[in-house]
Order: structure tokens, then sequence, then C-alpha cells
């Protein structure tokens, strides 16, 4: 169902390409999981301090793709820890209260995104 929904959406935009037809422009469905994907490597993590928005209360799935174990932060109220393995770690996460939550490693001290909570 969702999948013919999303065809039916690229059908649409390759329709109105003229008008430009970005993710962007997509209303944010609040039920709908948010995957952001995080790949850790040769010491280093992307994404880099990138914004993501998300609504309060969306599934969010932090799906890590890593060459050693770690720790993620969540700097949200309370904060909460991960730790992910060597491959692929999917982490479910939910935040409830509006604002901006920084997604860190502090193995590597960087910010990996900030979530824009609203
Ligand atoms: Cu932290």
């Amino acid at each position: 169902m969702r999948r013919a929904l999303a065809t039916a959406a690229v059908l649409a935009c390759t329709l109105v390409a003229a008008t430009g037809c970005g993710e962007d422009e997509e209303p944010e469905d609040s039920t709908k999981t948010k995957t952001i994907e995080i790949t850790f490597a040769d010491g280093s993590v992307t994404p880099n301090g990138e914004r993501v928005d998300v609504k309060v209360g969306q599934p969010i799935e932090l799906v890590v793709k890593a060459d050693a174990e770690g720790e993620i932060h969540v700097h949200s109220t309370p904060e909460k820890e991960f730790t992910y393995s060597e491959g692929t770690t999917t982490l479910p996460l939910t935040i409830d209260k509006a604002g901006v939550v920084d997604v860190e490693s502090h193995n590597l001290e960087q910010v990996i995104v900030q979530l824009e909570v609203e």
C-alpha cells in the first residue's frame, strides 16, 4: 500500500517536473518511520552535523554501519545512549519533546546529526 502510494508520488513528480518536486515539499507524515543512515569508517562518521527534521513522537531508526563497535549519545531529555557493533545495527528512537537534539559520537567528538524536533 505504502509502496503503491510512493510510486504514484514519483509519477506525479515526473509529470510536474517543471514546477520542481523535491523530497522537502512532501508533507511530513509523523507516523512514518524516519530512517537516518550513519556510517562509521576509518575513524570518521557520515553524516557530519547535518540537520534532520522530525516530529515529536515520530519513530526514528538510526541505521548504523560501522567498521568497529562504539557508542552514540542522543542529547534529548533524558539523554539516551546506544551501543552499536561492527556491521549494521538498527537503533529505534523517539523524541517526545520539541527542540534541537544532538546525536553525537563521543569517541570521535563529533555531532553526527542534529534532530530538529517539532
Ligand atoms: Cu553526548
